[in-house]
């Protein structure tokens, strides 16, 4: 398991966070993730056997937000 921190912009409102929340979360191998909305810092644990970076990372850009 590994952890890794995206950095988020256009996030908002509670809706955002549990749209790139449920997004990431669908993707398996993904086993947490944490959205602070203030900061846009979004933290996700991991199975790296299981999901890319690459994955993760066009799972939040499917929900309309860009990862820096
Ligand atoms: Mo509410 Mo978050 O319109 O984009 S879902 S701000």
């Amino acid at each position: 398991m590994q952890s890794l921190t995206l950095d988020v912009r256009g996030m908002t409102c509670g809706h955002c966070k549990m749209s790139v929340e449920g997004a990431l979360n669908e993707l398996d191998g993904v086993s947490n993730v944490e959205v602070d909305l203030a900061t846009g810092k979004v933290t996700v644990t991991y199975d790296e056997s299981k999901v890319t970076l690459e994955a993760m990372q066009e799972a939040v850009e499917e929900q309309g937000y860009d990862v820096a």
